[in-house]
This record gives C-alpha cells, structure tokens and sequence, in this order.
C-alpha cells in the first residue's frame, strides 16, 4: 500500500470540542482507510502546562505548547484546529493564515460578521483550505435529507421548521465565563444561543434549502446579571437565553426557527422538519440515525409517515461503519468531517462548510441579533448557498 500523505495537526482548546475533534482524528485512519491523506496529531495547546500534557496523553498527541503562537510558528504543523472559545477564532485564524496553514475552526466561525469576514479575507488571501466544524451535517439521516430534497422528492418546497432546545442554564446560579461557561458570557461568546444553537440550524438549513434572505426575531434574557467567573462581580447578562425568528428562504418558502436553553426536560434536542408539494421529512438529534419521510404519491392503503432506520450501507457515509441496521452516534459527525476535509485535499474541492459559508451563516445570525432589537424584519445580504 502506497504510504499516506500526512496532514500534521496542531490543536489549540482542549475543552469538550478539542476531545470531539481529537477522537474524529483518532478514528479516521481505521474507518476511511481509502484516504490518500492521514491526520498525524503533531502538537495540542492549552495554557495550563499539566493539564495539556495530560491531554496530550489521552488523546495521541506527540508534542504541547501552552502559547498558540508558538503552535501556529512550528514548521511540522499543517493544519491550525481551533477549539477555542469564539473571542479568538478571528486572532488565532487570521495568524494562521498568515502563516500558511490550513483552517479547521469550531463554530459558529466568530462572534460578528465582521470578524468573519476578516477572517475570510485573510484564508483567501493567503488561499489556505479552510472548514468550519458544522458537525450535524455529516449525520448520515441529515446527509440522507438532502438528498432528498436535492433528488426534487418533496417537490416545491413550502415550509422549513427547526428547534434546538436545551435546559441547562435555567438556574441562576451558573455562573458566566471562565472555563466551561464562556458560553454565557457575550464577550467571549459574541451571543447566547443565536450564535452557539441556532447556528446549527441554520447552517443546516441553508445547506439542505437555499439562502435565507430576510429574518423577523424575538430575543429573551431570562435571567439579567450573572455571577461572572473570572471577575468574582455580579454582572448583567448580555446574551439571549431563547430565540424565536421566522424567515424566508429564497426559494419562497418560509422558515420557523426556536432556540432555548429554557426548555425544562430537553438536554440537545435538534429537530427539524420539511414540508413540500408531494412529500415531507423529518429529524430528531435525540434518535439521530431515523429520517422520518411521508409521500403523498404513495399508494392511499399504504400512505403514512416511514420511519427510515438509516443505517444502510447505501446511504451517506454507512458503507464505512458495520452492517445494516447497526446504528452510529454524535462522535462519528466529527470522523466523518475529516474525512471529508481530507478528501477535500485530494480532490482539490472545498471543504464546505468553509469560511465563505460560515460567513453567510453568521449574516444570518447578525441580522436575527439586529431584528430582535430593533423589533424590524432585517436582510440578511446572503444571496446564494
Ligand atoms: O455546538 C453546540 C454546543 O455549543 C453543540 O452541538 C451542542 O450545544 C452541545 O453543546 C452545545
């Protein structure tokens, strides 16, 4: 067997997403076997120097820094992941790229459209590859949806529905910022589940259903000042705790989005739901391997919602895994967006979504933020997806 190119990583985080991103590296070279390319886990970075180390242990990598600087400066390293909270994804992309190594950043891609397309402007300056880690795409009964809708099955399309639902930060007494809550905190966030939750489901939404060209959002903040964990002061809260926004997609049809870390009972819960001319489908995160699919063609005595188990070696990214009808989880999105960054240095195609499309994702996350306070409808200026 002809030997494997490398691609030498250097991981910056190492908190819940540099573990996810760390097992997708880990697990690739078994089940993808065909890849010219291999991850090669060069070095991983975290400030404290114990506890890099540990990680370094944990996960396979060969070397650690505690200075992302030093990381990006290293001539052994390739590919720059960032799993940094979001207030430094620009800084740390754009000294990437910079350097001349490619890109793979947690999302959402920043915390504002301008340092998103700050960061766009540097990778195509410097035209380095770039991906962003909208994980729930590679879901094979996710991939299998769009599909669908692209095999033009449903038809017109009419409506596009989706929530993400979570209950975590009911109580008050979670703290904002510092390790583990930064997501509270709008400094380091950008914003609360606009940018963290719905993201996702906007992303996944244009990828399936096209551009989503003007938005009408409602925003709350539940609860107004927060412990915050590095200052030790109460402050106030600047991020939204739940958000509702409606749009339309360029194709005419309308889009009904909910975001919540408030709904009592629901720890992850992403569903989305599409509904056209002839047929209709649906997906639930918490039974993540089912696409619900209804075909009004079907003949009357059998019409009636199918419950796809998709675990088929036919369908999206299966034929990798076990045998049908043995199902995969959460972690294996993340094998399967290596893979496709790595045959996306193969084949010398974009590895979507990269920059450029996370960018127009955080148009849409920008323009729900400005409707909310101006109480207004709001263009997103995304034109195409
Ligand atoms: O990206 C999201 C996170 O920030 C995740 O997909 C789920 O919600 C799990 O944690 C948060």
């Amino acid at each position: 067997m002809a030997a494997k190119k490398e691609l030498r990583i250097g991981l910056i985080g190492t908190g819940f997403m540099g573990r996810t991103h760390s097992n997708g590296y880990n697990r690739v070279p078994n089940f993808f076997p065909d890849l010219e390319y291999t991850p090669v886990l060069k070095v991983v970075c975290s400030r404290n120097a114990e506890k890099v180390k540990a990680f370094a242990e944990q996960w396979g990598y060969e070397s650690t820094e505690t200075d992302w600087k030093a990381v990006i400066a290293r001539d052994d390293v390739d590919a720059i992941d960032i799993c940094t909270p979001n207030d430094s994804h620009a800084e740390i992309a754009i000294a990437a790229a910079k350097a001349g190594k490619m890109i793979l950043c947690e999302k959402p891609l920043a915390r504002t459209v301008a340092e998103a397309q700050e960061m766009v402007d540097a990778a195509n300056e410097a035209g380095v590859n770039t991906t962003v880690w909208y994980n729930y795409r590679r879901i094979p009964a996710v991939s299998l949806a769009k599909q669908i809708v692209d095999s033009g099955k449903l038809g017109k399309i009419f409506h596009y529905r989706a929530n993400f639902l979570q209950d975590w930060t009911i109580s008050a007494d979670v703290p904002q910022g510092g390790t583990g809550t930064w997501r509270m905190d709008v400094d380091a966030a950008g914003s609360g589940v606009t940018g963290d939750l719905l993201a996702h489901c906007i992303d996944t939404a244009m990828w399936i259903n096209g551009a989503i060209t003007d938005v009408s959002a409602v925003t709350e903040t539940f609860v107004k000042e927060r412990m915050h964990a590095i200052t030790g002061k109460v402050q106030p809260v600047g991020i939204d705790d739940a958000c509702i926004f409606h749009c339309h997609f360029a194709n005419g049809s309308l889009g009904l989005f909910e975001s919540t870390r408030y709904a009592r009972g629901h720890k992850a819960l992403y569903t989305f739901e599409i509904n056209g001319e002839h047929a209709s489908i649906r997906w639930d995160l918490h039974d993540l391997n089912r696409l619900e699919y209804f075909d009004h063609r079907d003949e009357g005595i059998v019409r009636g919602w199918r419950s796809v188990h998709v675990t088929d070696g036919d369908q999206p990214y299966m034929d990798k895994w076990w045998v049908p009808g043995l199902g995969i989880g959460y972690e294996h999105s993340f094998v399967h967006q290596v893979a496709d960054f790595l045959k996306s240095l193969e084949t010398g195609q974009p590895c979507s979504p990269n920059f450029q499309d996370s960018l127009e994702t955080q148009k849409v996350c920008e323009a729900v933020l400005d409707s909310a306070t101006s109480k207004s409808w709001k263009d997103t200026g995304v034109e195409s997806f």
